[in-house]
């Protein structure tokens, strides 16, 4: 595949691997890949990083009641320009996701400035709190409270695998849980938002483009299966009289992949509880997690619809009971109209790419104009420490996202 020339200017290397080298050692853990998680210690040291991102820029920095941070080029104010992304990871994640579209976020106001453009409008960069979801199970929190698409009362409420809070983990972060919820001052502030991020999936590699633009996030969400069945000693209780919640948990999760596969979607059980978990006992309980994606909601619906009941019968094949939880449902989030068109007006012919990984960008489609930049990531793989994005391309993205806020903000 020849590579796609793209002639805009690139931002200077050093600068990026000045400003990534100080990120990437925070909640690095080698070969076990990043773990990053919402309002721990890494977490702060992590805003710790963007709060002096933002003052090396004499850019203000403000946390906003629902601990998302906004740093302020011009002052906060109605139009602004908003873009960013999050810094929290998957347990064991890559570098890229996330990151990457904070990092190019600094970097593209220092092109813009470096050039002399004097913005029109406020331009924000911001990190989203916990968007992965990874401590407490419910993806893109600080987005969604932001909106108002997660009740405030079932977010303090939300536990972590040791039963913390997350009212208690925000206030062990000096935040304040009782303020958190729609927050309409810091919405009707963003004009556009804009999210780079690394591509997860293969798309720009198999086109040989550096960046491309998203054109949509498929419909996805998170399912909780508890299956209930009956300890007993591993040693002594025969296989007829056992209650065990294990089995039609193991038939669930070869069910998901056959649902996935005949409907044409996506499934996984990446995440399960065996309790008590002691090796010599039968267990009496088994939690897990389905994270379901599909092209269109109809194909979701029906590859959740497969496994719900081929656990049901498996759960009553083996005596056990079974409860399903809708934990967080995605609807399909179309990035079109006029923003994208502008993005590709001053982007040029660059490719459009649907994807199935939600983003903060998805949430905020439905209350503000956003889109989306993807920097290409050679293998696509992504939660994973094996995620990887080269350096021209990253600095492709960040001369990229420049042009596109220097069009959004001055024009
Ligand atoms: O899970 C996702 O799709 C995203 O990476 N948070
Ligand atoms: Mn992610
Ligand atoms: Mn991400
Ligand atoms: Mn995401």
């Amino acid at each position: 595949m020849t590579e796609r020339v793209d002639d805009r200017p690139r931002a200077p290397r050093e600068p990026f691997e000045r400003t990534w080298a100080a990120l990437a050692k925070i909640g690095d853990r080698g070969a076990e890949g990043y773990h990053r998680f919402a309002w721990t210690p890494v977490d702060l040291a992590l805003r710790g990083w963007f709060q002096n991102q933002a003052q090396l820029r004499g850019m203000s920095c403000e946390r906003d009641r629902n601990g998302n941070l906004w740093a302020w080029w011009g002052r906060p104010g109605p139009g602004a320009v908003v873009t960013g992304s999050h810094l929290d990871s998957v347990p064991g994640g890559g570098a890229f996701d996330g990151p990457l579209g904070v990092v190019s976020a600094f970097l593209a106001v220092d092109l813009l400035r470096a050039r002399g453009v004097e913005p029109a409008r406020p331009i924000a960069v911001v990190d989203f709190a916990d968007e992965e979801g990874a401590r407490f199970g419910v993806a893109c929190v600080g987005s969604r409270l932001l909106t108002g698409s997660l009740d405030p009362e079932q977010a303090r409420g939300l536990r972590d695998a040791g039963g913390v809070t997350l009212a208690e983990a925000m206030r062990g972060a000096a935040a304040d849980p009782a303020a958190i919820g729609r927050d309409e001052q810091a919405l009707e502030r963003v004009g556009a938002f804009v999210e780079l991020h690394v591509e997860q999936g293969r798309g720009l590699a198999g086109l040989g483009a550096p960046v491309g633009v998203a054109s949509a996030i498929w419909p996805h969400g998170r399912w909780r299966y508890a299956f209930h069945g009956a300890a007993d000693h591993a040693g002594t209780t025969r296989l007829a009289d056992r209650r065990d919640p294990a089995l039609p948990f193991a038939a669930t999760v070869l069910a998901a992949r056959e649902a996935a596969r005949r409907h044409g979607g996506l499934a996984t059980f990446g995440r399960a509880r065996i309790e008590p978990g002691a090796t010599n006992a039968v267990p009496s309980r088994v939690d897990a997690w389905l994270d379901a994606r599909a092209p269109d909601t109809a194909t979701l619906t029906a590859i959740v619809d497969g496994v719900t009941a081929a656990a049901r019968a498996a759960a009553a094949e083996h005596r056990v009971r079974v409860e399903v939880a809708a934990e967080s449902v995605t609807p399909p989030v179309e990035f079109g109209g006029e923003l994208r068109d502008r993005i590709r007006g001053v982007l040029g012919e660059v490719p459009v790419l649907a994807t199935g990984a939600g983003h903060d960008a998805g949430v905020l489609a439905a209350h503000v104009p956003s889109a989306m930049l993807f920097v290409r990531n050679p293998t696509g793989v992504s939660h994973s420490p094996a995620e990887h994005a080269e350096t021209g391309d990253c600095l492709a993205g960040v001369a990229a996202l420049a042009a596109v806020l220097a069009d959004l903000a001055c024009r």
